[in-house]
């Protein structure tokens, strides 16, 4: 299986993050990506390659020209007036009730315009990252119309929370819905994403969430008890013609284990299956894990091969795109036992 990664999107590294009432150490940094690229190098049947360029205007297949041209410059107006030391951060919200939906002149106000929470910052070198992890998963698209059976974009930084024109939860651009976006542009009429990420990828379901050639299913942490709190019920099903083309399965905090989370990849499985896809987006988020610093399902190293054979399984051309996944000693081992269970079923 081939691996699309860039060196370049480690120029994305974002100090601090707010959480839970106080500034930490951002958890989406680096060297997730370097410990994933270091199992993948310690493993048989891997070809680590590097991203083709495709510029900026797949970024604007499913996201708005002015969020696009907002991400390119931020980083300048933000330098104007606080200098090069602190890292772009929003800190007041559009988005919020009783407050007027009109984008600022000053760069504070439109960070908190284009965002949804507070962990999306950007630094000098973000848009480079940006549009290299964009890269990888077009370059993954290309795989498999060329006839490969899979391919696996890793992706830095993560995009299934990045909506049309909203930043947040370490998102800027979204990989995964570009790369479904891509295989349906190159001739793939149904395309299905699977996000398994533990936290609903509610960028992803806004971008297709009209649509009825793109299938999206999530299985994750209860929004009613987790982040991003306002998105991903099981009664989300789709609008117009995409009524019926969007599956939420969130599943409880704490006691999510195999045992749970098994029946409810069936059923997205299924869900997949009777769609007829042409072929699989995963958004593949390893925050699912028992030690996930953030998260709060209790999946093992062993589950992951199970998953992997599931959905190899399915049969389908599948692109694997990085998302979340923050316990960073057991990333790699993790998300290398899903790609082999994949290989082994296949
Ligand atoms: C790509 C990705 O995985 N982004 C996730 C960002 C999550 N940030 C917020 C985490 C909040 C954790 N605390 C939740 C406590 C539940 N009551
Ligand atoms: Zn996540």
């Amino acid at each position: 299986m081939k691996v699309i990664y860039s060196e370049k999107q480690n120029l994305h590294r974002v100090k601090y993050e707010f959480l839970s009432g106080e500034a930490t150490p951002c958890f989406e940094k680096p060297e997730r990506a370097d410990m994933v690229l270091n199992a993948i190098n310690a493993n048989e049947g891997y070809e680590v390659v590097a991203p083709k360029e495709f510029g900026l205007e797949p970024m604007r297949w499913v996201h708005t020209a002015d969020y696009v041209e907002f991400l390119q410059n931020a980083w300048n107006e933000w330098e104007d007036t606080y200098g090069p030391d602190r890292d772009a951060s929003p800190y007041c919200f559009v988005p919020a009730r009783h407050l007027r939906n009109r984008v600022p002149k000053d760069i504070e106000g439109k960070l908190g315009y284009y965002s949804f929470d507070m962990t999306a910052a950007i630094t000098k070198t973000s848009f480079e990252a940006i549009a290299s992890a964009v890269d990888c998963a077009l370059t993954g698209v290309d795989m498999l119309i060329d006839g490969d059976k899979a391919a696996f974009a890793l992706c830095r930084p993560p995009g299934h929370h990045a909506a049309p024109d909203l930043m947040g939860g370490y998102c800027y651009i979204n990989n995964a819905a570009i790369a479904a976006e891509g295989l349906r542009r190159k001739g793939h009429n149904k395309v299905a994403i699977l996000d398994i990420d533990y936290h609903h990828g509610n960028g992803t379901q806004t971008i297709f969430y009209g649509r009825n050639d793109v299938l999206f299913t999530s299985i994750h942490g209860d929004p009613d008890y987790d982040y991003p709190h306002y998105l991903g019920f099981a009664d989300e099903t789709g609008e117009g013609k995409g009524e019926g083309f969007n599956l939420n399965i969130p599943l409880p905090q704490g006691k999510t284990d195999w045992s749970l989370y098994r029946p409810a990849l069936e059923t997205a499985i299924e869900k997949i299956r009777s769609f007829g896809a042409d072929s699989l987006v995963i958004s593949l988020g390893m925050d699912t894990y028992e030690n996930d610093p953030i998260s709060h399902f209790k999946l093992k190293l062993e589950d992951y091969l199970q998953i992997g054979t599931m959905l190899g399984e399915l049969g389908l051309p599948t692109l694997f795109v990085f998302e979340g996944g923050y316990a960073v000693d057991d990333l790699g081992h993790n998300t290398v036992a899903v790609l082999n269970g994949f290989r082994s079923a296949n």
